[in-house]
């Protein structure tokens, strides 16, 4: 039989032959049992000793006694070091000084595999370790319970966002990830290698995403990872992030993708506030419902409100500026979601694929969503007509051959069209509070790390 110490998932090895996955509960008290799982702690008081085991699923006690067991066995058992991997089997017994109400009296027990010592960080020691060195034992980091809250509540985002998009009619596609052409910027590109040929990373999907529309997919979303040679070494910028894109077809106005996008996020929070509620409360986050519709405010809107307080903007928003404007949205909208509309043009240069406001091409159909100063998204109503799509990336001096086979889907019926890119963890960095965007990734790349 095998085991679980928590509430019923999956987890634990058995000693013998592999049946059935239960987890441990007060009904099974005098029964045996077989469990398996880290040593977290072993305190041997001489006579008795009270080992912690854990899994994913939780912990429990394994109460050892010098009398029962013999002296060398004992000793044996309480002299293995913390996070070696043990099997034990023996009786489940209530005893209501335990936390979970019930211990288990080994009757035997296997090693499964031995720790070295010393162990590079502690699991459950309260002393603060650099990220650094949490990110070099990576392995071991992500055994803390909090780490594996981040992770659990990560599952939880996308769970949710999948949810909605599926229920609303959207299908998830996979395009490449080996590209010939960037679209977002050639200072971000990772080249390689690729055959005889130059080829890059994918920034996003952008390009196939757009074809697909041509193909008349009409609504479909992808999640997969985004590769940016960011040359910033911030808290919210990593060399290889999670992209949410959606893109969808006959849209009247870049308002269709935000309504979308709006209710896709109060839904992706729902789901984690009713089922993320332990791993909130390990992380000591407070997550409120999401008030329809996010409050929308034009990007030159955005600057007044700046200037009123004193911050003066030149181009685009700096940091300050953004993490400013997260304050004065949360005080003047009550919504720490909002989104920033009307981008000008000028600021969207690169973006050669954004419609521009027909009645003032210094604006663009483009907004971003951003949380409380973080920008999470960004997405518009894209340019679907060929010659003008032509002539604003002439104008950004892009090589037009190099996206011929992009263009040539615009020549043969392409629909009006809208999407976003969202960055997962952007959404988990903001949601939980958590001090640095790595955080939210199992290996995190940037640009010292590659390993592990
Ligand atoms: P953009 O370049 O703004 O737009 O990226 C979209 C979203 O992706 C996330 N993101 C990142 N997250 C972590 N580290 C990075 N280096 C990083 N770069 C971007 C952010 C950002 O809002 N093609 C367009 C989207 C579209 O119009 O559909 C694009 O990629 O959350």
């Amino acid at each position: 039989m095998v085991s679980h110490f928590g509430d019923g998932v999956t987890g634990l090895v058995n000693l013998g032959e592999r049946s059935e996955n239960c987890s441990l509960s007060l009904n099974m008290a005098g029964k045996k049992v077989t469990v398996a799982g880290w040593i977290q702690d072993t305190r041997n008081l001489g006579g008795i000793a009270f080992i912690l085991l854990r899994d994913r699923t939780g912990v429990v006690q394994v109460t050892a006694v010098k009398k029962k067991m013999g002296d060398e066995i004992f000793s044996e058992l309480t002299g293995i070091p913390r996070e070696s991997i043990l099997a034990v089997s023996g009786e489940l017994k209530a005893n209501d000084q335990v936390a979970g109400g019930f211990e288990i009296l080994p009757d035997e027990f296997q090693i499964l595999s031995q720790a070295e010592t010393p162990l590079p960080l502690g699991i459950v020691d309260k002393v603060g370790v650099e990220l650094d060195t949490r990110l070099n034992n990576r392995f071991l980091d992500l055994r803390k319970e909090q780490v594996l809250a981040v992770f659990q509540t990560r599952d939880l985002v996308l769970k949710g966002m999948r949810e909605y998009l599926t229920g609303n009619g959207f299908i998830e596609v996979h395009t490449p990830k080996i590209v010939a052409a960037g679209a977002e910027g050639g200072s971000t590109l990772f080249p390689i290698e690729y055959f005889e040929k130059q080829a890059y990373l994918a920034q996003s999907s952008q390009l196939y995403k757009q074809m697909l529309m041509a193909a008349g997919f009409d609504r479909i979303y992808e999640i997969a990872p985004a590769y940016r040679a960011e040359q910033s070494d911030t808290v919210r910028h990593l060399a290889e992030f999670t992209s949410l894109d959606m893109e969808m077809s006959f849209i009247e106005s870049s308002e269709d993708v935000m309504c979308v996008l709006e209710e896709m996020v109060a839904h992706t929070f729902d789901v984690v506030i009713n089922h993320g509620i332990d791993q909130l409360d390990c992380l000591g986050v407070t997550l409120s419902k999401q008030k329809l519709p996010f409050p929308r405010v034009s990007f030159e809107k955005c600057i007044d409100m700046l200037s009123e307080s004193g911050i003066k903007v030149q181009g685009d928003l700096d940091t300050e500026a953004e993490k400013k404007l997260g304050e004065l949205m949360s005080e003047k909208h009550d919504s720490k979601l909002y989104f920033i509309t009307d981008f000008p043009t000028e600021l969207k240069k690169e973006t050669f694929y954004a419609m521009r406001d027909p009645d003032n091409p210094h604006l663009t159909r483009y907004f971003d969503l951003a949380y409380k100063g973080e920008e999470l998204v960004s997405g518009g109503q894209r340019e679907h007509r060929y010659d003008v799509l032509v002539s604003q990336m002439q104008e950004m001096g892009a090589n037009t051959d190099e996206f011929e086979f992009y263009l040539k889907a615009f020549k043969f019926g392409m629909p009006p069209h809208g999407g976003f890119g969202l960055g997962i963890e952007r959404v988990l960095h903001m949601m939980l509070n958590l001090p640095n965007i790595r955080e939210c990734v199992l290996f995190p790349r940037d640009m010292y790390r590659v390993v592990p």
